[in-house]
């Protein structure tokens, strides 16, 4: 896009976190006129506004927006929205934070997408390149907007990117990037079709020098292009080699790292850290601070944590896992563990998404799915023996650790969006440990 934003008119629709950001960007400029939109009534941040900017509440009125230059959407908006077209065809650019970023950065900028384990790279990456010394900012989807982390002195910008964001960007030029998966989600945006969503995610790798893509996920590959390298299973390129001694992580068949030293488990974690350090090589951060990294980090909140062994029984709190495939990644992760196995507690929001990956688990690793949210149903009827209903998140809780017997687990992992019945997956998250944190033991 033409990033002189002098003299335009410009529509800001949505006031979240990161257009909130975007607005204070925006005054610094000589707008011709600035109107923000939110279809809320009672949207977040209205009172950080600058006084005298023009607020617009609740159904956008799409003959205003057609009279606008350039509308900045946030993510959490479709851009497909009538009214958004409209104003499309009428001559608007339709832009995000992330496209009026990439016209301010100087530095180099690592780029991470894919369906599950964005954050979880994001971090890993972000502490390799920290772990060297680099001056490094991390924002976008990880929850802190661009604007926010934009600074002169910033050596390298670490980016975790959804699906949503790449869709209102195009300029974006790129060190390295991966889409790490592409697995069912978000497909209420995409009119039930996997593919517009992978499209979207294609759109990191367009201006991308190095392009890291997963060899075991063709959605992965690069439409236009070429891999700068791959990740995957086996041992080449950037991969893992599973010994009678052990799983190593590898780069070329060249064991760097044993995977007995990584505090985040599963295999899923091994592929985010073998996709980690095909970055970090990209981005030239030294091998003794991938390793370094490797071994120090926590893994983040709210991802496949144990909060509590009670009875025998670990309770793990994985409420990040907001689509099949995450919850998919737990349980495989965590089986080998728990020779007695898995209680899941799943259930919210869909997301139209197909539950039936989640039946074979279900009577063999998954002894019990407790069902709770707006779409449990559509859980219960994947297989009536190994599936219970449970009106809220405490419920199935309670139930699954009466049922549950020494050396099982009981992991929440929902598979789902939590927006029915909590504020969003942190709090699904929290409220789960404050609840396993004041069970009592049945022992006495
Ligand atoms: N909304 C409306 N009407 C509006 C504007 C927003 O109803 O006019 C609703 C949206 O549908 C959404 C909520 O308000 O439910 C917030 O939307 P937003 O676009 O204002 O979001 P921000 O607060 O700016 O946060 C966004 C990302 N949110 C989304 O993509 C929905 C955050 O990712 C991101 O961390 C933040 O920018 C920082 O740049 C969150 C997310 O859920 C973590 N991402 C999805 C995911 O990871 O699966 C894609
Ligand atoms: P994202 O930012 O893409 O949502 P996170 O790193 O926050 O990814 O992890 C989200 C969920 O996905 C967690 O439940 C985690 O256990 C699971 N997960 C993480 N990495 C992967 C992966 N590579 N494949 C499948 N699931 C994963």
């Amino acid at each position: 896009m033409n990033a002189n934003l002098n003299g335009k008119k410009v529509a800001v629709i949505g006031l979240g976190i990161s257009n909130i950001s975007v607005i204070g960007y925006l005054l610094k400029h000589d707008l011709r006129h600035l109107s923000v939109f939110d279809t809320r009534t009672n949207p977040p941040y209205v009172d950080e506004l600058p006084r005298g900017v023009d607020l617009n509440l609740g159904p956008l009125n799409g003959e205003l927006l057609t009279q606008f230059d350039i509308l900045v959407v946030s993510p959490g908006i479709s851009i497909h929205l009538p009214e958004i077209e409209a104003a499309a065809q009428s001559g608007a650019q339709i832009i995000g934070d992330i496209e009026l970023f990439a016209f301010e950065a100087k530095a180099p900028i690592i780029g991470i997408t894919g369906s599950n384990g964005k954050s979880t790279v994001t971090a890993l990456v972000t502490a390799m390149a920290q772990r060297a010394g680099i001056k490094t900012a991390v924002g976008a989807n990880f929850g802190i907007a661009v604007f926010d982390i934009l600074l002169p002195k910033a050596e390298l910008y670490v980016l975790e990117l959804s699906s949503f964001e790449l869709e209102t960007t195009y300029s974006l030029a790129l060190t390295a990037g991966t889409i790490l998966n592409v697995s069912e989600d978000h497909l209420d945006r995409y009119g039930g079709d996997i593919e517009k969503y992978a499209e979207a995610k294609q759109r990191l790798y367009r201006h991308c020098s190095r392009i890291i893509a997963n060899r075991n996920d063709a959605r992965t590959a690069p439409k236009v292009g070429k891999a700068w390298a791959t990740f995957g299973l086996d041992n080449a390129d950037y991969g893992r080699e599973v010994t009678t001694k052990g799983t190593f992580l590898t780069k070329n068949g060249r064991r760097v790292f044993n995977c007995r030293d990584l505090v985040i488990c599963g295999t899923h974690n091994e592929l985010n850290a073998a996709a980690a350090m095909a970055l970090a090589d990209a981005a030239g951060i030294p091998e003794d601070a991938q390793l370094e990294a490797l071994r120090t980090f926590p893994g983040l909140e709210h991802r496949c944590q144990l909060v509590r062994v009670l009875d025998g029984v670990s309770f793990y709190n994985d409420s990040k896992a907001t689509n099949v495939a995450s919850a998919q990644a737990a349980i495989e992760g965590l089986c080998g563990r728990h020779r007695n196995g898995i209680i899941l507690l799943a259930g919210g929001l869909g997301k139209g998404q197909d539950f039936s990956p989640l039946k074979e688990y279900l009577g063999n690793e998954v002894s019990m799915m407790f069902c709770f949210g707006r779409d449990a149903d559509k859980l219960l009827s994947l297989d009536p023996d190994y599936t219970r209903p449970a009106l809220n998140l405490r419920q199935a809780l309670n139930e699954a650790f009466e049922m549950a017997v020494p050396g099982q687990a009981i992991l929440l992992s929902p598979a789902c969006a939590s927006f029915d019945q909590f504020k969003g997956f942190e709090e699904r998250g929290r409220i789960f440990v404050n609840l396993v944190t004041h069970l009592e033991s049945r022992r006495d």
